[in-house]
């Protein structure tokens, strides 16, 4: 019986993930999965550091946050060129991206939240949302468990 609740916890636990999106001083975003489901999706075959192949899919992460007001293309240069973007997991694990490296009319290298691999949800260690870069030789920036994604403004001194 108690397995059974523990089951049914885990389980709404994995439909109730959200994202939280905060951008500068706005009020922060919560996303589901629902609501993601209606950005734009891209694929990618990538080949691991083991040499294994796979398709991974997902939303252009510039798109993310082009919904929440964050300039790209033209738009993005002065002084939103020291902001950066905090990808924050939920074992605590952060990333920072700056603006630019997710603008396609800057680079070629895709940033994408991936949703699928291999035409299956992500498994619960790794998602249900990971950050992928399919051309970066190191997987070091590929969060998994995204849980939160920060547009921040530089300008404190590193530890
Ligand atoms: N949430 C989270 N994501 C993470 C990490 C982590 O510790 N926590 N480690 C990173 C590092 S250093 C690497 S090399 C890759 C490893 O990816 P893998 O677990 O698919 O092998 O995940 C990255 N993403
Ligand atoms: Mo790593």
């Amino acid at each position: 019986m108690r397995s059974f609740f523990l089951l049914l916890c885990l389980c709404l636990s994995a439909t109730a993930a959200e994202l939280t999106l905060q951008v500068g001083q706005k009020e922060p975003k919560k996303l589901t999965l629902k609501d993601l489901e209606n950005f734009p999706r891209e694929e990618h075959k990538v080949v691991d550091q083991d040499g294994v192949e796979a398709t991974w899919k997902g939303i252009p992460l510039y798109q993310v946050l082009l919904e929440s007001g964050v300039s790209f293309g033209k738009m993005l240069r002065g002084p939103a060129l020291s902001q950066y973007l905090l990808v924050t997991a939920s074992d605590g694990y952060q990333v920072v991206l700056a603006l630019p490296e997710l603008d396609p009319t800057i680079t070629q290298d895709p940033i994408i939240l991936a949703i699928e691999k291999n035409g299956q949800p992500l498994s619960a260690d790794e998602g249900p949302l990971r950050l992928i870069l399919p051309n970066e030789k190191r997987p070091f920036r590929w969060v998994r468990q995204v849980v939160k994604i920060e547009v921040l403004k530089a300008g404190t001194p590193a530890e």
